[in-house]
């Protein structure tokens, strides 16, 4: 029996030394530690040796067993720090020598005009607020003089959660009620008006057509002070339009109905695809809803803590909601705003140089 480990022993040894990788080193541990293999065959004429010799056979069969588990973990060991090494050098994952298609990748649309209409405001003094896309029935709708039941809902057919109260927001005018007690304080301490724009997605259960998708980027504005008129309202949203769009466009204002502003007002853009003359992307009556916007409802002032029960009418503001992918289809010329969500890196990826 010990001739024979020994035997084993240096086979074992000479085997180990030409494994260079984790596969072969499985298959010699097959050759030694499986039920059909070298140690196992060595048990089975443990039966066949004389009753006295036995107990130290069997000694040196185990202890010949843990030397080749040891030596065994400690080349799987080494083998696995050169693979993982090999990996990091990049020497195995890639040939950086390789052209690739598009090495820079490229901003999306939405990005590149959110972050326009960031600096836009900025420059006038507004702070740019993060909102959640997952917002409660009360920020939704209650905090924006939406009761329950109220036939408004209607007008944003929402995604709800199974989670008690949770839904996706329908709309960015979810976020007022949080920013007017973020900034409140402020305001009432020290008269420094709330100037605040709050871009973000919005979900909406609709029936998708050029200008209608489910999943679209609103951004929000609100401006909260001590006589804040329609005035106000209009100089900002001409000036918003005038620097996004760099050259003459055609607005309408129009009455709307919001339940959170009062008067509400729909401003529309002449369609920029088609010139005004009716096309898909305008639903063919030459007018885009771009931005509602009004006076906030001295119920949502109250909500959010901005005006008390004595005086409903110490501060006002105003409040806009932009819709964002409809401002990109039309700044950029995008005929229809399923280009937006649909992942096509031709036509998105054509917007890096804008
Ligand atoms: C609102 O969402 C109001 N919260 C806006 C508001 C804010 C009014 C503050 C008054 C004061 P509306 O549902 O109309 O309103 O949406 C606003 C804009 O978002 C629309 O004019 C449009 O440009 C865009 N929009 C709405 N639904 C979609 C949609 N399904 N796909 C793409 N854009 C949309």
């Amino acid at each position: 029996m010990k001739d024979k480990i020994e035997a084993l022993r240096s086979k074992f040894s000479s085997e180990l030394k030409t494994v260079a990788d984790l596969s072969s080193l499985e298959e010699l541990r097959q050759t030694f530690m499986s039920k059909k293999g070298a140690i196992q065959d060595l048990m089975k004429e443990l039966g066949k040796i004389p009753n006295d010799q036995k107990k130290d056979a069997g000694q040196m069969i185990n202890s010949f067993k843990q030397e080749v588990n040891e030596h065994f973990e400690a080349r799987k060991k080494e083998l696995e720090e050169l693979a993982l090494k090999a990996l990091l050098d990049h020497t195995e994952s890639y040939d950086d020598s390789m052209p690739t298609g598009n090495p820079c990748g490229s901003y999306h649309p939405i990005t590149l005009i959110q972050r326009e209409l960031e600096d836009i405001f900025e420059s006038m003094g507004f702070d740019v607020e993060d909102y959640n896309e997952i917002v409660d029935d009360y920020n939704c709708f209650e905090a924006l003089n939406i009761p329950k039941f109220h036939p408004a809902r209607d007008m944003q057919d929402t995604y709800y959660l199974t989670t008690p109260n949770q839904l996706l927001k329908s709309h960015t005018s979810a976020a007022q009620n949080t920013i007017m007690r973020k900034y409140g304080d402020k305001l009432k301490k020290y008269g420094r008006p709330i100037r605040a724009v709050f871009p973000g997605r919005c979900f909406r259960n609709e029936a998708i057509d050029a200008c209608h998708e489910n999943t679209f980027f609103q951004m929000e504005g609100v401006m909260i002070d001590k006589d804040i008129s329609i005035s106000n309202l209009i100089y900002f949203m001409k000036t918003m339009l005038s620097e996004v769009f760099e050259r003459d466009v055609t607005v309408r204002l129009r009455p709307g109905f919001f339940p959170f502003v009062e008067p509400g007002f729909e401003l529309d853009i002449q369609c920029l695809i088609c010139g005004g003359d009716g096309c898909p992307s305008c639903k063919n009556s030459g007018w885009l809803e771009l931005c509602p916007c009004g006076m906030i409802h001295p119920n949502v002032l109250k909500h959010g803590g901005i005006n008390s029960e004595e005086d409903p009418f110490e501060y006002t503001g105003f409040a806009f909601g932009l819709g964002l992918t409809r401002l990109a289809m039309m700044k950029y010329g995008v005929g229809d705003i399923r280009v937006f969500n649909d992942g096509d890196l031709s036509a998105l990826s054509q917007f890096v140089s804008r």
